[in-house]
């Protein structure tokens, strides 16, 4: 994997700020100066953006893995509807609005999880110990649903807030397309919003965080260029609108990453285990050293395909 190209920096809220300015005529979020350090500006506002981080050709072998694998050349997807696999690459990629865990189906996308790059600012923002635990390819054809406001370790739960997801976008994602929003400085709280289930067609059919003391004018588009990633926090709001161009896709490859010093509640305790111990052991080591490397690893999830709405939200 290449690091030449990449240029990672803490461009952070300065882009998401400079395009909120443009796009509301207010700047949201606090500017970063050319001086402001990864780890500060992650800390501050919750996100940060590394430009450039995948080069285009690491950007076109994992869109040409993403046909494979929804092709089901790489695996069986779960969920995936009779048929899905048949047809042109175009007709078959974007009957998938996401798949769920394709570093189980792909050597490429486990590699992923772990770019240079990337692994990098990890580092500077959890810690020297890092692990991976979800993977999820988005396709988003146009026309297909975003997802409602929601934090992440809502649903993936770490003990110590150092959820951060990398999300890498594949496709130049843009508000047309329907990129990230997030509302900046929403994790500093540490607060789980309370979350229901939604009738808004714009989302798909996961649940959405509400309550919060934030408004929808506090909200920021992350626009960005193929190549780069966006980190954020788990505790950090956030969303994405429909896909509203009237041709193609918008693709993201996204990783979540805790620090191996959290046990990972993702799942009921086993059977005479208490809660407090309840550590899902289907991880994947990017950085460092595993201190719980002696309990071993294990292989649960399956690759699956998420709902949308097509057919109605089937709960
Ligand atoms: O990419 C999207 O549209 C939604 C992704 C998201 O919300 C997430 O990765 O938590």
């Amino acid at each position: 994997m290449s690091t030449a190209a990449t240029e990672t920096t803490a461009t952070t809220a300065a882009t998401a700020a400079t395009a909120a300015t443009a796009a509301t005529g207010t700047a949201h979020a606090a500017p970063a100066t050319a001086h402001t350090g990864l780890a500060a500006a992650y800390a501050e506002n919750g996100f940060a953006v590394l430009e450039g981080a995948l080069s285009p050709a690491e950007v076109s072998g994992l869109l040409a893995e993403a046909v494979r694998i929804c092709r089901g050349e790489r695996g069986a997807v779960e969920g995936a509807a009779p048929g899905a696999f048949e047809g042109s690459d175009e007709e078959v990629i974007r009957r998938f609005l996401c798949v769920h865990y394709p570093h189980k189906l792909s050597a490429l996308m486990r590699d992923t999880m772990r770019h240079p790059a990337v692994t990098a600012a990890l580092t500077a923002v959890i810690g020297p110990n890092v692990k991976a635990m979800q993977s999820m390819l988005f396709i988003k054809a146009e026309g297909r649903p975003g997802q409602a406001w929601h934090q992440d370790e809502m649903f993936i739960p770490s003990r110590d807030r150092s959820l951060t997801a990398a999300w890498i976008a594949l496709d130049d994602a843009t508000v047309e397309n329907g990129c990230l929003w997030v509302l900046p400085g929403s994790h500093r709280r540490g607060v789980i919003y309370p979350n229901r289930e939604h009738d808004d067609a714009r989302y798909d059919c996961t649940v959405q965080s509400y309550g919060f003391p934030y408004r929808e004018s506090d909200a920021v588009p992350v626009e960005m260029r193929a190549g780069s990633v966006l980190l954020f926090n788990g505790y950090l709001l956030h969303k994405s609108l429909p896909n509203t161009g009237r041709h193609g896709y918008r693709r993201a490859l996204v990783n979540h990453y805790m620090s191996a010093e959290s046990l990972l509640p993702w799942a009921p305790p086993a059977p005479g285990e208490a809660m407090a111990q309840a550590d899902f052991r289907d991880v994947v080591m990017v950085a460092g050293e595993d201190p719980y490397r002696y309990k071993g690893y294990a292989d649960i999830r399956r690759p699956r395909v998420r709902p949308d709405r097509d057919g109605g939200c089937d709960r």
